[in-house]
């Protein structure tokens, strides 16, 4: 259950018209040669902006963070046999806000794809929720996300202690069919191997804040 390990899979959320329609609207994406993922999708696309804010997706998110919440940022990443591509154990630190809060606590601002990024106060992760959307069954042998179940409840961690973690705990494959759900609390510690078997690996990661954001800014 996600409130005690930190995620879960809701199998069956999207419905096949939706998979067709969401894998249409990836194809179209401009993917650069050189990385897994391409930011800011909802920006790039209607269809994908309105799965990622349509109710029963909201209401979801509603239903295990509280609020009224509100899409932060998202990304599509793909793993094939071209780009085949593994990210080391790490906790989702940096989130997309619309402008720079000087407030203390908002730490490491960059721009990514234009965006204003920074990490935020601690208390700020409590609220937000990450849900990945497969557009294909995902499985050791195509790089499915790995976590170590209950890690988010250690907060944030220095990357020194996150390497720790992942060497003495023990890890779960996030294994899951075309139209299942992956929700996660971005402080669990994840990562992701090659694939093994390099195939398409299709993902919609979209994470979300009901925390009201101070200075007017608003989730990006
Ligand atoms: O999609 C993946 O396999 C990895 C993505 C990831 O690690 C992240 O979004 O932080």
């Amino acid at each position: 259950m996600f409130s005690e390990n930190g995620y879960q899979i809701v199998e069956n959320f999207a419905t096949k018209e939706d998979i067709v329609n969401l894998r249409l609207a990836v194809s179209k994406l401009h993917h650069s040669g050189r990385s897994g993922g391409v930011r800011n999708i909802e920006k790039k696309s209607q269809v994908i902006n309105a799965f990622a804010n349509s109710e029963k997706v909201l209401k979801l998110v509603a239903s295990h963070i509280g609020g009224e919440p509100r899409l932060a940022r998202a990304i599509y990443f793909n793993k094939t046999e071209n780009q085949n591509w593994m990210v080391a154990w790490h906790q989702d630190k940096t989130t997309a806000v619309s402008k720079r809060i000087a407030c203390a606590g908002w730490l490491n601002w960059s721009i990514k794809d234009g965006v204003n990024h920074a990490q935020p106060p601690a208390e700020v992760f409590s609220k937000m929720l990450t849900v990945r959307l497969h557009l294909d069954a995902t499985n050791q042998s195509n790089g499915c996300l790995r976590v170590i179940p209950k890690s988010h409840l250690l907060g944030v961690l220095p990357q020194e202690d996150v390497v720790c973690r992942s060497s003495t705990q023990q890890s779960h494959y996030c294994v899951g069919n075309s139209g299942d759900l992956l929700i996660m609390h971005p402080l669990l510690i994840h990562a992701s191997s090659k694939a093994s078997t390099p195939n398409t690996r299709r993902i919609i990661h979209m994470e979300y804040s009901s925390y009201e954001l101070p200075e007017s800014a608003e989730w990006a």
